[in-house]
């Protein structure tokens, strides 16, 4: 090997270090749906970015003030809107997913205590490249329905 191509190969190596060390998956404006005391669901939103090459899906995810957390997505069933848990989100290649009311969503099922606009809940994601990320989510206020009719 010339002196040249040694030299090229530890750059290489020291990029794909450096680019495996980076999240593939960006998790950007998360919230949680605030609920009336006694309501022991919500869910959360969120935007996921996928800078990478490849799809990668969000396959999980699990918080402390909930008993289960499931994914799910809402179907419009005989012109009924059903929620339906999924078995993963996915995030095509350097694409996004969006996590909204009325969507997909991370369903927080069973609280264990009452959450208010401005509390912070923590939320762990994982997705199906083996990472995970913890994220401390705000409380929001969200209105149930946003049809907005004028007259
Ligand atoms: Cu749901």
């Amino acid at each position: 090997m010339s002196k040249f191509l040694k030299r090229s190969a530890a750059v290489l190596s020291l990029l794909s270090v450096s680019m495996f060390a980076l999240a593939e998956v960006t998790v950007e404006s998360p919230y949680v749906r605030a609920v009336p005391p006694g309501q022991t669901n919500t869910a959360a939103f969120m935007q996921l970015k996928n800078s990478s090459a490849e799809a990668i899906s969000l396959v999980s995810a699990s918080s402390s003030i909930a008993e289960n957390v499931e994914l799910h997505n809402h179907i419009n069933e005989d012109g009924v809107m059903k929620m339906r848990q999924v078995e993963l989100i996915s995030i095509s290649a350097n694409g996004n997913a969006s996590l909204e009311p009325g969507g997909y969503h991370i369903m927080l099922i069973g609280l264990s205590k009452e959450i208010a606009a401005g509390d912070m809940v923590d939320l762990e994601v994982k997705f199906s490249d083996g990472s995970s990320q913890q994220l401390t989510v705000p409380v929001k206020k969200v209105m149930a329905h946003s049809h907005h009719h004028h007259h």
